[in-house]
């Protein structure tokens, strides 16, 4: 039987690639000089694609795919897809839910210690060489996270994962989102201006996509204001970049640990010389057990679909 040839948009790990190249042929995107001259060869043979929850794929992709039945994605967010086109062609989607959960959780905790003891910052003072005893020029004091109050925007299953390592440090933990849910032991708050008034770190843990486009907004950044910390591990859309980089820049908001960017992976230069915030490159699900575990369930799901025509990690 015939190896189905699938579109790959990016590099994934190369456990993943290595799995893919034995069970299908795969023609690599990123590595096309002319893209638009690629996808016309390979027009007629493609049946599935993978991608990543960052790059995701467009509806003009899909488009140049006539046979085109599944997109496997490598992460959780699907705001990069093009889901209203892939249901009006009935293709199926599957992400890695779950497999990446805690491991997101757990940076998103990194980040806001190393924000609150300005860790980057104290690595930085003794590369320098300015590391002394002497009396002068002593580190300054930083700020304990332990005990202080977190606002969770999105209490999905990775907002969930972070409010659980909260106890363990004491904090006090608040959430934020579109509606109530059953069975959540902690305060819920209907407004977002009002929770980030009252805690110490705001953590973005929420979907990207329409429904978050710039949910953090000014208004909300200056309720956070100049003793707060905003931690971003959802997607850059979801905060107004332009007022993030201004309300750091004049000092109304503390400071800003942040993980994903508006236009990655283009972050805005502006933040690489401020020192009151900690950037990262979209690394959070990015450790060899996790993304082993996300390319492992990519691979899974395209066999699986190419052997029943079933996913095991459908996107609704
Ligand atoms: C990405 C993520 O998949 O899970 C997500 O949605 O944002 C990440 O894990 C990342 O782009 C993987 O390369």
């Amino acid at each position: 039987m015939q190896r189905p040839d699938i579109l790959l948009a990016v590099p994934l790990i190369d456990s993943a690639m290595a799995a893919m190249e034995g069970d299908f042929t795969v023609h690599r995107l990123w590595e096309a000089g002319d893209r638009d001259g690629f996808l016309a060869g390979v027009a007629d043979r493609v049946r599935g694609a993978a991608t990543t929850g960052a790059t995701g794929l467009n509806a003009e992709v899909i488009g140049r795919l006539p046979r085109l039945e599944v997109v496997a994605s490598y992460g959780v967010g699907t705001d990069a897809i093009d889901l209203a086109a892939c249901r009006q062609r009935g293709i199926g989607v599957s992400n890695t839910p779950d497999v990446l959960t805690e491991e997101v959780a757990d940076f998103a905790l990194a980040l806001l210690l190393a924000s609150a003891r300005r860790i980057p910052q104290a690595d930085a003072y003794v590369r320098r060489g300015d590391y002394r005893r002497d009396g002068k020029d002593q580190y300054p004091l930083t700020r304990r996270a332990r005990g202080k109050k977190v606002g969770i925007v999105g209490l999905g299953q990775i907002g969930q994962a972070f409010a659980r390592l909260c106890p363990a440090l004491g904090m006090e933990v608040a959430w934020y989102g579109p509606r109530p849910k059953r069975g959540i032991p902690y305060r819920y708050v209907d407004d977002l201006v009002r929770l980030a008034s009252e805690v110490d770190y705001l953590v973005l843990t929420c979907k990207g996509g329409p429904e978050t486009a710039g949910l953090v907004s000014a208004a909300v950044l200056e309720a956070l204001g100049p003793q707060g910390t905003l931690v971003n591990v959802a997607r850059g859309s979801v905060v107004d970049e332009a007022a993030l980089v201004a309300a750091l820049q004049d000092g109304s908001l503390g400071a800003a640990a942040i993980d994903v960017y508006a236009d990655e992976p283009n972050a805005p230069p502006a933040l690489f010389a401020m020192d009151n915030v900690v950037i990262q490159p979209h690394v959070a699900s990015g450790t060899n057990e996790t993304r082993g575990a996300m390319g492992q369930l990519v691979v899974d799901n395209l066999r699986s679909w190419f052997a029943d025509r079933k996913l095991l990690t459908p996107v609704a």
